[in-house]
Order: C-alpha cells, then sequence, then structure tokens
C-alpha cells in the first residue's frame, strides 16, 4: 500500500518534472489589442504533443480542434504554429463581434485565456453647446468622449484677443470644465481634446456672455443723380450678444408709408440702399435689436440748395404732374399714363426701392407709356463720359440726356420691359426698332444688357449687345482684350466683339467711327444719324409671362 501511494507519488513528481521544464513563462491573461481591419494574435503554449487542443470562445462557442478550425468564422481564423508547442489562433481582419474572451485548453485544463479588445479613436458621445451666458455665470462644461484605451480630455481655453490657434492649456483634465464667465462682451471659446494612443478628438466650445446691442459705427456716402434726387447708401454696425438685428426707418419729415409709429420700414440689414429728393431733409434712424435691448442711432441727410448742384442739369424742368392723384406714386411712364397723364413731359416716378426721380414720358409714340432713357437731336450734350455720369445719368431732361444706368436698373427690373430705339436720319427718314425683352443688371453685374424678340425697319443690330457689360472710357468691360472700344468708338455702350450699334457715340462727327452708329442707317460714309430715342415701357398685360429672364 505504501509503496503503491510512493510509487504514485513518485509518478506524479516524475511526470511533474518531465512536463513544468517543457512550459516556459507566460501570462495567462494576455490581452490582446488591435484595430479594426487587423490580424489578431492570440497565444497558446502546450507542450505535450499528444494533446488535444481546442480554442474556445466564451461563453461556449468551439473554434478550433487541434489544427482543424471548425468556427463558422473560420475563413478568417487559422491556427499557427510557430513552434510544436504553440497552438496560436489567428484572425485576420479583425471586427467588432470578434472582441471577447477566448479559452486555449489543452483537454479538460485551461491553458491561457485571452481578452481581444479592439483600439478605437476616441469620439464625443455627448459635449456641451455653445452657450449664451449670464454676465459673472459659473457654468459647467463638459464632453464626454469614449474610445479605447479610453481617452483623456484635456481642456484649452481661447480668448478672443488671441489668433485662432493660439490657445492656452487650462490645465484641467477630465470631462469636466467649471468656469466663471467675465463681463459683457467677452466670448471666449473652450476647447476639449479627447486623446489616447491612436488619435485625437477636439470639439470646440463657444461661450458668449449676454448683451445688449451697442451701434458701433455708421456712416453714409451720397451720389447724386439725374436731376433732383440721390442714391443714398447708409451703413450701420452694432454689437451685442446674440447678434442684433438691424432695421431702417425713414423720420418723420416723409408724408407717406407711415407705420404706427410715425416711422416708414425702410429695410433691414446693415447696409440700406435708397433714393432721396436732394430738396428734402431726411433723418434715416437705424435700429438695433437683440432680446436684451435697442439701440438707434440717427443719420440726418442735409438737402442741398440747387445751386449746389454737382451734375450738368441746371435748375428743374417744370413738371408736368398736375394730372395725377394726390399722393400717387407712379412707378414708371405706364404707370403715370395709366393714373391720367397722356401728355408727353415730365414727371416723377418711384420705381421700388426708391423714393422718386424724375424722368421723361414719351405718351405719343405707339400707344405711349414710354419711359424715356436716352435723347439726342443736337449735340449740345456731351456723351464721351465717365462710369459715374453714365451710372446716375447726365444732361438735361428738357433736352439731350441720359436717365442713368442706376435708373435704367431700378426701372426695368420692376417686371416685364418692352424696348423702343428710335432713330432719324439727316434725309428725315424715320427708323424704328423694337425689343420684346429689356432689362439692364445692377451695378454689380455692370449694367449687363439683355434684350430679345426684334421688331421693327431699323434692324436688328442691338441683339449682338445682348449679354454684354457696359464700358465706359475709364471702365472696360467690352471682353475683349486687344480692344478699348470705348475709346475707340468713343462713346459709352454695351460693347463686346462685334459693334452694330454704338448711339452714345459723338454726335455728327466726321470721323465714321467715332460717329453715332446704327448699322444700315445713315452708313454711306457721309451722313449720320441726327436724332435718337431709347425709352422703355411695362408689358402691363403680359406681366410675368416671360420667363426667359437671365
Ligand atoms: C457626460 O458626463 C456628465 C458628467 O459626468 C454626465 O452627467 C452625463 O450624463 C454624461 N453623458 C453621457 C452621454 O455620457
Ligand atoms: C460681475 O462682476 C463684476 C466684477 O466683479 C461686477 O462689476 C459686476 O457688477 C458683476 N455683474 C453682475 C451682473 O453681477
Ligand atoms: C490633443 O492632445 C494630444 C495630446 O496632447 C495632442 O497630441 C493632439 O495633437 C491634440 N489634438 C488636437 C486635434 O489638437
Ligand atoms: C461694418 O459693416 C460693413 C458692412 O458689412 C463692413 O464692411 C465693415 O467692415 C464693418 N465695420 C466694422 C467696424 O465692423
Ligand atoms: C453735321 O456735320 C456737318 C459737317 O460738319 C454739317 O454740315 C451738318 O450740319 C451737321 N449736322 C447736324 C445735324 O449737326
Ligand atoms: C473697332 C471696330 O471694330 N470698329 C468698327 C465698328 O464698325 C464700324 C462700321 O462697320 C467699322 O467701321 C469700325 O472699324
Ligand atoms: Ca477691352
Amino acid at each position: 500500500m505504501t509503496a503503491l501511494i510512493a510509487c504514485a507519488i513518485s509518478f506524479v513528481i516524475a511526470r511533474g518534472l518531465a512536463v513544468i521544464p517543457t512550459l516556459p513563462e507566460y501570462d495567462r491573461n494576455v490581452n490582446v489589442e488591435v484595430q479594426k481591419g487587423e490580424v489578431a494574435r492570440l497565444k497558446c503554449l502546450v507542450a505535450s504533443s499528444d494533446a488535444t487542443v481546442k480554442w474556445i470562445k466564451e461563453p461556449n462557442l468551439l473554434i478550433s480542434i487541434n489544427m482543424h478550425v471548425v468556427s463558422p468564422l473560420k475563413r478568417r481564423m487559422v491556427i499557427q504554429k510557430p513552434l510544436a508547442s504553440e497552438w496560436n489562433l489567428l484572425i485576420n481582419h479583425v471586427r467588432e463581434s470578434d472582441t471577447g474572451y477566448y479559452t486555449c485548453r489543452n483537454g479538460d485544463l485551461v491553458v491561457s485565456r485571452v481578452q481581444l479588445r479592439l483600439l478605437e479613436l476616441p469620439t464625443f458621445l455627448d459635449t456641451s453647446e455653445d452657450v449664451i451666458a449670464d454676465e459673472n455665470e459659473s457654468l459647467r462644461l463638459w464632453c464626454n468622449a469614449t474610445g479605447y484605451p479610453t481617452p483623456i480630455v484635456t481642456w484649452y481655453e481661447r480668448t478672443p484677443s488671441q489668433s485662432p490657434d493660439d490657445v492656452v492649456n487650462t490645465g484641467v483634465v477630465g470631462r469636466m470644465l467649471a468656469i466663471q464667465t467675465g463681463s459683457h462682451g467677452s466670448d471666449d471659446a473652450y476647447i476639449c481634446n479627447a486623446s489616447n494612443s491612436i488619435g485625437s478628438v477636439t470639439k470646440e466650445i463657444r461661450v458668449r456672455v449676454k448683451s445688449g446691442p451697442v451701434i458701433q459705427t455708421c456712416d453714409s456716402s451720397q451720389v447724386m443723380l439725374h436731376g433732383d434726387n440721390a442714391i443714398l447708401k447708409l451703413w450701420c454696425n452694432a454689437t451685442g450678444t446674440p447678434s442684433p438685428i438691424l432695421r431702417w426707418y425713414l423720420g418723420a419729415s416723409y408724408q407717406y408709408g407711415k407705420s404706427q409709429q410715425g416711422l416708414h420700414l425702410l429695410g433691414e440689414g446693415n447696409l440700406l440702399q435708397t433714393t432721396v429728393s436732394r430738396y428734402d431733409d431726411a433723418v434715416f434712424v437705424c435700429e438695433a435689436t437683440n432680446i436684451h435691448g435697442v439701440a438707434t442711432r440717427e443719420i440726418r441727410i442735409t438737402a442741398k440748395p440747387p445751386s449746389d448742384s454737382n451734375n450738368i442739369q441746371s435748375g428743374m424742368p417744370p413738371l408736368s404732374q398736375d394730372c395725377l392723384p394726390m399722393n400717387s406714386r407712379p412707378t414708371d411712364c405706364q404707370d403715370v399714363k395709366r393714373l391720367g397723364c397722356t401728355t408727353s413731359g415730365i414727371y416723377i416716378i418711384y420705381p421700388a426701392g426708391t423714393d422718386g426721380f424724375r424722368v421723361r414720358c414719351d405718351q405719343d409714340t405707339s400707344g405711349g407709356g414710354w419711359t424715356v432713357f436716352q435723347r439726342r437731336f443736337d449735340g449740345d450734350v456731351d456723351f464721351y463720359q465717365k462710369w459715374a455720369s453714365y451710372q446716375v445719368g447726365f444732361g438735361d431732361l428738357e433736352s439731350e440726356f441720359w436717365l442713368g444706368n442706376q435708373q435704367i436698373y431700378m426701372i426695368s427690373s420692376q417686371g416685364w420691359y418692352e424696348l423702343r430705339v428710335d432713330l432719324t436720319d439727316a434725309k428725315g427718314h424715320a427708323w424704328f426698332a423694337t425689343y420684346n425683352v429689356f432689362r439692364v443688371s445692377d451695378a454689380e453685374k455692370k449694367y449687363r444688357l439683355f434684350v430679345d424678340g426684334y421688331n421693327g425697319n431699323a434692324g436688328n443690330n442691338f441683339k449682338f449687345n445682348s449679354g454684354n457689360m457696359f464700358s465706359t472710357v475709364d471702365q472696360d468691360n467690352d471682353n475683349v482684350q486687344a480692344t478699348d472700344f470705348s475709346s475707340v468708338l468713343k462713346g459709352a455702350w454695351w460693347y463686346g466683339e462685334t459693334n452694330e450699334s454704338n448711339l452714345n457715340a459723338r454726335y455728327n462727327s466726321s470721323l465714321r467711327t467715332e460717329r453715332i452708329f446704327w448699322k444700315g442707317i445713315a452708313d454711306d460714309g457721309q451722313s449720320s444719324v441726327v436724332l435718337t430715342e431709347m425709352k422703355m415701357r411695362k408689358w402691363v398685360d403680359k406681366r410675368n409671362i416671360y420667363t426667359g429672364f437671365p
């Protein structure tokens, strides 16, 4: 009995002695950490060669028996044996679902237990939003991030005086940052950076302190128009948190369009563009509003007496508008006609967005209703003028004039307009060209022309100008590199690659290239065009049917 036990013990010892030296040292709980898509190598060391070695994914998914992978995932798994004692499990293209605990068994004996984890870039689960805070308010900002290894959150601060890249470490580590907000006008940004061994993410949280509006600067500029009106630009800047909304009102000196408060709302935004009569004083009010208050600033525009004129016109031409109903505001000469004025003459019209300006109406030609914007018949007015003059107009509505590109734009953008060009040659023969569609774009687009639908006996020469920008001797917008058509042809026009028309050129010049020109009319090298008129009229019945406008 004793011998048997001794024998058994010695057997155990002998067996132990035989096995233990062949087992290398290893950590039975090594974690394997890889990024998604990489290869995971799970180690198992089993010395005895007659063992049945199994890999099991906890809780009970059998993956392999000896060299044989039985898992449904066997396409991505393989048993690798770099040494006779190693039974490593290789998992290719590791996925989220592969993570967990794996045990390697020699028979029933657990030889190793390995946790497979995915390394993950930090991402934010939840962070504070931008805050508008009260003065001196204490706040807690947070940034919760996930990732593996667990990201460390560090906080940075940026004050408005610093450049966007210039941040200061607050020394705070952890997902919560407590701050005390400052006074009005402070506008800080806090940046949390969640970082681990494989990367980092940052999030900027703006903290602004509530404040009422403060108007910083206001200014105006004035451009005199032809006649008695001016284009007025007014602008104001205001600060406040939240950002104030700016509104413009016209002071009570104006008689029309009054709101309940006696102020006429003109527009919103930090820039206002309008027209005023230069014979009136005007008070404009800029109002900045946010939830914490209102600030206002007045801008006074002082009337300029007619003698202080900086345009060519001397004195005001007489108005023909006694025929208009009281307080009527016609938008063009077609409207003047509709309101009962059927005599050609000078009227004040009020195109949308303007406070009115004078125009010449032709109520006789082809049914009337024409707003005349160019007229030449004796050469008394010099038409070889610069951009600024063409923009606001020059000459005299009673004789020769250019109404002004800005006014042409303001009128023609009110709807669908047609154009009529009347020409008379030296022999007294009258010619005309009409276009069903006429429109001129704004100053930013350099008063680009659009015409379509010719009719008449003068020839369709203006179609070549459609799509061109306006050029003057000091603004070459003709899109032709080699030439400055305005200076070569001595005019101001929608010049482009061809020149079939040139109605603002020199009057009765002896040089053919420099004189008023419409191809095919007075085009024999001797005579010339002696009378020109350009006029537009709204299609009142067919308004908004034409859809081909640019
Ligand atoms: C983020 O952390 C804060 C502070 O510990 C906690 O109140 C909040 O519930 C967390 N949010 C998420 C989505 O984990
Ligand atoms: C905020 O703190 C400043 C400085 O201590 C103080 O002058 C101001 O009155 C405080 N404002 C409010 C609303 O408490
Ligand atoms: C976040 O912090 C880490 C560690 O300081 C840094 O390496 C990393 O560039 C930071 N990330 C960003 C986006 O600033
Ligand atoms: C005021 O506003 C105008 C128009 O937006 C802008 O061009 C200008 O820089 C602003 N001025 C100030 C001082 O903010
Ligand atoms: C045009 O010029 C010619 C030659 O200088 C002159 O005879 C003629 O009268 C002028 N015509 C007009 C309408 O000015
Ligand atoms: C610069 C230019 O091309 N000018 C031409 C404009 O058209 C007239 C009439 O056809 C020509 O004589 C000019 O040479
Ligand atoms: Ca050119």
